[in-house]
This record gives C-alpha cells, sequence and structure tokens, in this order.
C-alpha cells in the first residue's frame, strides 16, 4: 500500500536522520533549494560554511568525531569543485562522508556547458562511489551509500542531486517500505581463535614486542582493550597521529607518536623491537617509507592490501575481539616493564624540547601553557605544517577522539572548521585549534561562523610570517626563502571584526595571561603567538 507522496529530497533526509546525522555542512545554489527544505522541515541544522571546501571539512570532522556519515552539500560546478579538496580529505583520513552536489536537469546534462562539470569523473579518484538519486533508485541508491561510506575502510560517497530531481515524488520500491527506511547495524565477526592463538604463542617467545596502534584501533573502539594488552603483556604502544588518545599518554606503556617531531628516535624505539603488532596502523600516515625489518603481525579490519608494509601473518577482523582473543588468560612477566618504558619516554621529552631559545617564545612553549591551561577532556585540532610536528608529540591526549588532525591528506585549513565542529557536537569540552598563520589564512572567514554560532572556541595561531614548513625545506638546500613568506596580520584587530575576542602575545608570560583573563561567554578567541621559529630550525 503507497503512503504520502514523499519527494526524493524528503526520502534522502530520512535515511540521514535513519543514521542519526543531524546537521548538514554545506554553501547552496539553485539546484540545491528542494533538499535544503526537506532537511529544514526535517529539524536538521544547516551550517552555512564559508566556502564549499571549508563546509567539506567540517563534515569530515564530524564523520571522525561520530563514526557516522558526515553529510556536506554544494552547488554543481563552481561548488562541486570547490568541494573535491575536502572529499579528497575523507578519502585519505578514512572517514565516512555523504557529500551532495546539486546538478543541471538530467535533460540537459549530456549536452549543456555553463557550470556543468562531470561529477562522477571530478570525484572519481577521491570517493568510494560516485553516483546520482532518480525517483525511482533514491531510497537504494541513500541505503547502498551510507553503507559504503560506514563500511571498512570508511570513506567519501558523491551523490549527484539532478535539478529536475530533487522536488520530483519518490518512486523507488524501497520507499513503500518503511522497513528499509532505516539502515543496517554492521557488526564484524571474527572467528579465527585459532590463530589469535598463533599470534599469542608468538607474542610470548618475544623478547621485546612493540605496538604501533592506529586509526582502524580507534575506529573499531579498541582502546579499553589496548590498554589492557599493554598492561598484561608489558608491551609499549606507539601511535600514529591521527589515532592520539587511543592509549591515554599518561599510560604507563604510552611510547610516543610516529613521524611526528623527534621520529628518529621512535623510529630507533621500534626498530629495537623483536616483534611488531601493527594494530590498526593505515600507512596512508606514513611520511617516509617503511623502516623496519621486525617481524610484523598485521591486526585489521582490512587485509594488508596496501603492502607498504610487510606481514608475515594477518588478523583480519574486528580488532577488539583480536585483541581480547590475544590477551584472554594471558600469564607471565611483562616484556617490558613500566620504568623502561619511562626512560624512553623522557628521552623522547628532552629531544622534543631540543633547541628551545630562553627569552623567547618557543612553539613547545605554546603547546605546553595551553595544554597546562586547559582540562584532561579538552578536544585539540591541529592544522599542517611545522607547529603540527610539534603538536602531534607535544600534546598530550587523554582520550580517543581528542585530537583531530588531517595526516592522510593533510590539507592545511583543516583544523578552524574541525574545531568548530567539536564545540558543535561537544559543547560542554573545552576546543582548541592549533593553526600556522598560512593556514588561518585559508580559512580565516569561518571565525565569523563560529562567532555566529557562539561558539567558546580557543584559536591558537603559530604565528612566524612564513609557511614555516617549506620555508625550512628551500633553506635546507641553501635556497632564499621565496613564495614563502607572509605579511603579518594583526590578529588582535581581525578577530573582533569577525565577532571574536583577539590577542597578539608575544612571551610566555602575556600567552599566559591571554589564557587566565576572564572573556565575555559565548565568543572564540584568537590568540596570535608570535613565536620564534628557531626551535623548527633546530628539529626539522
Ligand atoms: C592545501 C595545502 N596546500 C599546501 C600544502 C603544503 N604545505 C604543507 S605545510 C605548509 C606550510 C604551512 O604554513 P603555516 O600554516 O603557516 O604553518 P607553519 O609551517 O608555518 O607552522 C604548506 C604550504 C598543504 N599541506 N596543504
Ligand atoms: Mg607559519
Amino acid at each position: 500500500m503507497r503512503g504520502a507522496a514523499v519527494n526524493v529530497s524528503e526520502v534522502m533526509v530520512q535515511y540521514l536522520a535513519a543514521a542519526g546525522t543531524r546537521h548538514v555542512f554545506g554553501y547552496p545554489g539553485d539546484p540545491n533549494i528542494e533538499f535544503m527544505e526537506a532537511a529544514r522541515r526535517a529539524g536538521l541544522q544547516f551550517v552555512l560554511g564559508r566556502r564549499e571546501g571549508t563546509a567539506g571539512l567540517m563534515a569530515e570532522a564530524y564523520g571522525f568525531l561520530t563514526g557516522r556519515p558526515g553529510v556536506c552539500m554544494s552547488t554543481l560546478g563552481p561548488g562541486s569543485s570547490n568541494l573535491v579538496n575536502a572529499v579528497a580529505g575523507a578519502w585519505l583520513d578514512r572517514v565516512p562522508m555523504l557529500a551532495i552536489s546539486g546538478q543541471i536537469e538530467r535533460r540537459r546534462e549530456q549536452t549543456f556547458t555553463h557550470q556543468v562539470l562531470d561529477h562522477n569523473r571530478l570525484f572519481g579518484p577521491v570517493s568510494k562511489w560516485t553516483t546520482h538519486v532518480a525517483p525511482d533508485t533514491v531510497a537504494s541508491v541513500m541505503r547502498r551509500a551510507m553503507r559504503v561510506a560506514t563500511a571498512e575502510r570508511p570513506g567519501p560517497v558523491h551523490i549527484t542531486t539532478p535539478a529536475d530531481v530533487v522536488g520530483a515524488e519518490a518512486s523507488d520500491s524501497a520507499v513503500v517500505l518503511p522497513p528499509l527506511r532505516s539502515l543496517p547495524a554492521p557488526t564484524q565477526a571474527f572467528a579465527a581463535d585459532a590463530h589469535a592463538g598463533e599470534v599469542a604463542a608468538r607474542l610470548r617467545a618475544a623478547r621485546r614486542p612493540v605496538v604501533l596502534a592506529g586509526i582502524a584501533a580507534q575506529r573499531a573502539g579498541a582502546d579499553r582493550v589496548l590498554a589492557r594488552l599493554a598492561e598484561a603483556v608489558g608491551v609499549p604502544v606507539v601511535v600514529s597521529p591521527m589515532a592520539k588518545g587511543v592509549l591515554a599518554e599518561d599510560h604507563p606503556y604510552y611510547a610516543g607518536t610516529l613521524d611526528m617531531a623527534c621520529n628518529a628516535l621512535v623510529w630507533d624505539f621500534l626498530k629495537g623491537g623483536d616483534l611488531l603488532l601493527a594494530v590498526g596502523f593505515d600507512a596512508v600516515e606514513l611520511i617516509k617509507p617503511w623502516q623496519l625489518a621486525v617481524p610484523t603481525v598485521h591486526i585489521d579490519a582490512t587485509p594488508n592490501t596496501d603492502q607498504i608494509y610487510p606481514a608475515d601473518a594477518e588478523l583480519v577482523g574486528d580488532i577488539a575481539a583480536i585483541l581480547a582473543s590475544i590477551v584472554g588468560g594471558w600469564q607471565g612477566a611483562p616484556k617490558w616493564t613500566a620504568a623502561e618504558v619511562k626512560q624512553h619516554r623522557e628521552r623522547l621529552r628532552a629531544e622534543y624540547y631540543a633547541g628551545r631559545v630562553k627569552g623567547k617564545l618557543n612553539p613547545t612553549d605554546v603547546v605546553d601553557l595551553v595544554r597546562e591551561a586547559l582540562p584532561r577532556e579538552t578536544i585539540a585540532t591541529s592544522d599542517v605544517g611545522s607547529h603540527k610536528l610539534l603538536v602531534g608529540q607535544g600534546w598530550t591526549a587523554y582520550s580517543p577522539r581528542s585530537v583531530l588532525m588531517t595526516n592522510g591528506l593533510s590539507s592545511m585549513g583543516y583544523s578552524l572548521p574541525a574545531a568548530i565542529v567539536a564545540k558543535l557536537l561537544e559543547p560542554a569540552r573545552p576546543v582548541v585549534c592549533f593553526v600556522g598563520d598560512g593556514g588561518l589564512a585559508m580559512v580565516q572567514g569561518e571565525l565569523r561562523l563560529a562567532a555566529s554560532l557562539g561558539l567558546e572556541l580557543l584559536v591558537i595561531v603559530f604565528c612566524d610570517d612564513s609557511l614555516n614548513r617549506i620555508e625550512l625545506k628551500q633553506a635546507l638546500r641553501n635556497y632564499p626563502s621565496w613564495g614563502t613568506l607572509l605579511e603579518p596580520t594583526d590578529l588582535a584587530r581581525l578577530a573582533p571584526a569577525m565577532g571574536c575576542e583577539g590577542v597578539m602575545v608575544d612571551s610566555a608570560a602575556a600567552l599566559s595571561r591571554a589564557l587566565a583573563d576572564a572573556r565575555p561567554p559565548g565568543r572564540p578567541l584568537v590568540v596570535g603567538a608570535q613565536i620564534d621559529p628557531a626551535q623548527y630550525r633546530a628539529q626539522f
């Protein structure tokens, strides 16, 4: 029996609601109006990013934080091409996303030219699936899109919504079957206990095993069992940058973050092992080729098809269940003592401070002072550049998904949109955004959005008048700084014009004061930290 008529956009929105998605991040054009009206009537929140690129990065952060598809929306043509960067971010950062772009009517799509881009070819290389909706397919397409986006490894699906389709009555047979408007809740089975037993035996035989934990472990919710494994076996855990917090960094067996500052020391530590368990480690986070000859076991939701690191055994399935199976009934003395791992952490800390200049505001001072000023449950986001390498090693993370960074695509301009979403979803937790002056300049229009949403964000800008990460590479080749210098921006004046509080600081004391001063509630605070980049030069 047919129910009341629903249009294509209403069906799409029903599926978003079924997936628990309450927000659409986007920038509209003509062909989006029906979809937006359906979203409004369904009570979704529309977040108007100041360009599609940043709206898309907000959807990426939403997917990372919630595990549900982040939804972003653009118009056709320039809206779509602007959105590509964020879709590519979700692709390489392994985040579920539904990217929805309007399009001209179907009868003109093949032949008309004004603003018409071929979405399938535009988004194909950076999406798990590119598709379009039609009145007789919309429900089936949405089901598949949701499942594809969230399946391991998660990623983006791009959906084209033609102008003549969005308001048309849906006739997909699935629409008349209400149960199909709910979504499957997949669970991943792991039945290979025998193989886990073999890995446990290898672990028992090893003298110096080490764990490298990555984003798939975080996605699998394996944090608690990872801590149990570390404690029971006495095995140190190095984490990948995007997985920071999957083991609390004050845990006695936490052994550092890979490929950030001090990366040689962390690699040397791993090289000293005689068995490596790669637990949900995704090689998309590697900056340099794999350096280890240590026998390696790959434990993940997906097989080791990248072959960026060689593994002589693979346990594939629910990572938490696999670890539980290994740790179940474990007996024996710890392979490493907590004191040994602590010694390693102390070496790491000492090296992290290398190159500090007394009397100056050093980048590590900024990280330290902000960490000290904020509670454990703080969410931190980091942008891309020299500052990220120090934040990535130096920021102490205590819980999973409490650090947001892009380390797959590594696109500048991520951390401010990500911080906006973190505060929107978790208003009770302090949120700090770390960003370089180059990265902020790319996305500073979003400060106005943060202010208009009344978000009490802390935005810490590493002001060095430079695209430092690139300038340093010019210096390493004895080339002059060329095309890598930025004119300073007075953030103390920019911020108020954007509805934010703003202050420039050039000393540790001034930064401490800025962090401690009382501020009007409901306004973002932008702190321009005028750092001395000498520490970058010393370390990178
Ligand atoms: C969208 C984008 N463009 C260019 C790059 C290459 N890149 C990596 S770091 C960097 C410099 C970033 O400068 P800034 O934001 O000031 O940070 P800093 O290195 O000075 O700490 C550049 C240009 C990138 N990662 N992303
Ligand atoms: Mg800079």
